[in-house]
């Protein structure tokens, strides 16, 4: 055991300053597979692959998909430093709500969408008027576990957040390596390339999950303006 904790020690004084500070003073909502919150832990523990296995910890977490007036969605490529899933490609912004009141906000999901809110700023630079919390659209919730490398992963109750908006950005290179719109057609393309495992084309599991799962549909509702109508927030989909 000793010689363990020795390289979680070695492990943790390698991890990058940034987000060193995020893993113990983030504060994560731990729930149980019906969403009802059972307390909470750090963004630390929550990651361990370890605590995750041997206390079942599960967290609430949020992916945004925003989309722009060309009804184009933004990408992003994680940075290099994120302890976890580095330089994958993903969705808009995924983070956490924290444990904190604004943030546990059950109805309507504001507690999520004012997460979204404060970490689209501080991911990509875009500010709160680009992106009033009464403009993110709660699709739906899903369930998975993903390990990442090595002592790291996920297990998540997800909250898939859909905006469509125009925006200014200006990236934070602690948290984005790179950031662009696709269209449908370029979204396969990124797609083919991520399946036949071409250099610097890995994708997130959990955009995958979307993809795979509800996104075409989904970006239909985007273009006829529709998405209100398809949201589901009741059922949680285990992927
Ligand atoms: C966690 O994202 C959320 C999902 C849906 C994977 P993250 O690792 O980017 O969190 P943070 O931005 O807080 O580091
Ligand atoms: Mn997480």
């Amino acid at each position: 055991a000793s010689s363990s904790a020795m390289g979680d020690v070695a492990a943790d004084s390698a991890m990058d300053a940034v987000q060193r500070r995020l893993m113990f003073e983030d504060e994560c909502i731990l729930v149980d597979e019906n969403d009802r919150v059972v307390g909470h832990d750090t963004k630390y523990n929550c990651h361990l692959m370890e605590k995750i296995e041997s206390e079942n910890l599960l967290h609430r977490a949020f992916s945004v998909f925003l989309f722009n007036s060309k009804y184009e969605l933004l990408l992003q490529q994680r940075s290099a430093t994120k302890v976890t899933f580095p330089l994958v490609w993903t969705n808009t912004c995924c983070s956490h709500p924290l444990f904190r009141d604004s943030e546990l906000i059950e109805e309507n999901a504001l507690g999520v969408r004012n997460a979204a809110q404060r970490k689209l700023l501080d991911e990509l630079g875009i500010t709160a008027d680009d992106v009033p919390v009464d403009q993110f659209i709660p699709m739906g919730r899903i369930l998975y576990k993903a390990p990442s490398d090595g002592r790291w992963g996920e297990h998540e109750l997800d909250y898939i957040l859909f905006i469509v908006r125009d925006v200014s950005m200006l990236p934070n290179p602690d948290e984005v390596a790179d950031a662009k719109y696709v269209n449908r057609e370029e979204l396969k393309e990124v797609l083919r390339k991520a399946d036949a495992g071409e250099e610097g084309v890995k994708l997130s599991p959990w955009f995958r999950l979307v993809v795979d799962n509800f996104l075409f549909k989904w970006w239909d509702h985007v273009e006829s303006g529709t998405l209100r109508q398809a949201a589901d927030m009741k059922p949680i989909h285990k992927l």
